[in-house]
């Protein structure tokens, strides 16, 4: 092995100190990468490990892909593709649009605001809003749907342009955008800028501390540079004179957390802060063992996914996939899933339909090959989505189909 290119340790992206690897996927395609046959031979692959800082108990990729690679004019993922999330995120903006009631003139500003599914609430109650997004077809949507919208990378440019146009914020949001950030102290520093010195920048990101307790190890791929515990988050933020002033858990995404930073000492954090970085001590989220234990109960689960998968074929059974999700590109190559196993790939989104998934070339086609002629078994790529799913496909079960899951264990519904 080049050790060059393969150092046992590397220096963390937010304090410098040395990162601890401990989990090893292997090569991996992009998790968003799906292909057209023509485009096999320029597939691009990078390692996914996953490692440790023990300085700033920070978890992050220890190979970072060139964001330009992932995030473009046919990213092909949509925040509304679920109508799970379209609703909470009606919810999270119906909670912010209470808090800011009493401002004159208030100025919202999405991170990462995508197909604008969350900013339209700002638009229709006539709030002075703004987008940011690198990738053009979705902010096109976003802009279809009169949602004013900015198409490139936020950074600390970006901050200093939205400010000298339209002023400093009241509110920042992301959601699911910040670990996808590797420059993460410049990003914060462009947030830091652009927020007004009353003002709060509240994101929201799947939660370390779940994603260890259900071994939902397919959250992790070249997107997501980091996993945010909120000892780590409170540390990244402390280092630039902000600070967590309140945390909220979500059930989304298998369980996500809410976070409201201000500038230091212009709000009293709530008491939930100070507990949950001590439940998180108590739970080991900073030690490196919790992470070796997780490592391996990932090995454990993908033998055991991909061994019922092999037994439920020599049966002679017929099994597809349920939502061409990112997360399923981890899955399918960690296991040495291909066409012969799973026929396809069954999604709503048209990008991806007709198109073959990263890496393994399962076909990717739309949910009515799935529902015209149903396979013995579904394998539910979208576990995070399950409830809705399982409702809007309870035809399925009824004709004695069955479904597939492995997070939080492999099991059969
Ligand atoms: P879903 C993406 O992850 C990528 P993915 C990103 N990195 C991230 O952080 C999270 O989102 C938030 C399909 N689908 O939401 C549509 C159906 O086919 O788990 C999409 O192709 N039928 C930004 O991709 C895919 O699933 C359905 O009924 O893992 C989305 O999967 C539903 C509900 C979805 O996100
Ligand atoms: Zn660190």
């Amino acid at each position: 092995m080049d050790s060059q290119r393969h150092p046992s340790k590397i220096a963390c992206l937010v304090c410098g100190g040395p990162v601890e690897p401990f989990l090893d996927l292997g090569r991996m395609p992009l998790a968003n990468g799906f292909v057209l046959p023509d485009e096999f031979s320029s597939e691009y692959f990078y390692d996914l490990r996953v490692g440790f800082c023990s300085g700033c108990m920070m978890v992050q990729l220890t190979e970072v892909v060139e964001p330009e690679r992932i995030f473009h004019d046919r990213y092909p993922f949509y925040s509304s593709s679920s109508a799970g999330m379209v609703k909470h995120f009606r919810k999270f903006a119906g909670e912010v649009l209470e808090s800011i009631q009493e401002k004159v003139n208030p100025f919202v500003v999405e991170i990462g605001s995508n197909d604008g599914t969350l900013l339209r609430h700002f638009a229709d109650a006539e709030v002075r809003h703004l987008g940011i997004d690198p990738s053009t077809n979705v902010v096109q949507v976003a802009i279809n749907r009169e949602i004013d919208t900015l198409c490139r990378f936020f950074n600390e440019d970006t901050a200093r342009q939205v400010v000298a146009d339209h002023g400093q914020a009241d509110v920042i949001l992301a959601a699911n955008v910040l670990r996808h950030m590797a420059d993460l102290n410049s990003k914060v520093l462009g947030i830091k800028s652009l927020l007004n010195p009353g003002g709060r920048l509240i994101f929201e990101e799947p939660y370390l501390g779940d994603i260890i307790d259900m071994a939902s190890y397919d959250q992790i791929y070249d997107e997501h540079v980091f996993y945010f515990s909120v000892i780590s988050v409170c540390n990244l933020f402390k280092r630039h004179g902000m600070e967590v002033i309140d945390i909220r858990h979500q059930n989304v995404h298998g369980g996500t957390m809410r976070f409201t930073v201000a500038h230091e000492n212009v709000y009293q954090p709530s008491w939930v802060v100070r507990l949950q970085r001590r439940y998180e001590k108590i739970t080991g989220l900073h030690e490196l063992e919790t992470y070796e234990t997780f490592s391996f109960r990932t090995e454990l689960s993908l033998a055991r996914l991909e061994e019922l998968l092999r037994d439920l074929k020599k049966k002679g059974n017929r099994v597809i996939g349920y939502g061409a999700s990112a997360k399923s590109t981890i899955v399918i190559n960690s296991c040495g899933i291909t066409s012969d196993v799973i026929e396809f790939i069954a999604d709503t989104t048209p990008e991806k339909q007709g198109k073959c998934s990263p890496g393994n070339h399962i076909p990717v086609r739309p949910r009515e090959a799935f529902t015209s002629d149903y396979p013995d078994y579904a394998l539910l790529f979208i576990w995070n989505h399950c409830e809705e799913v399982l409702k809007k496909e309870r035809d399925f079960k009824a004709a004695g189909g069955k479904w597939i899951v492995y997070v939080p264990e492999v099991r059969i519904l």
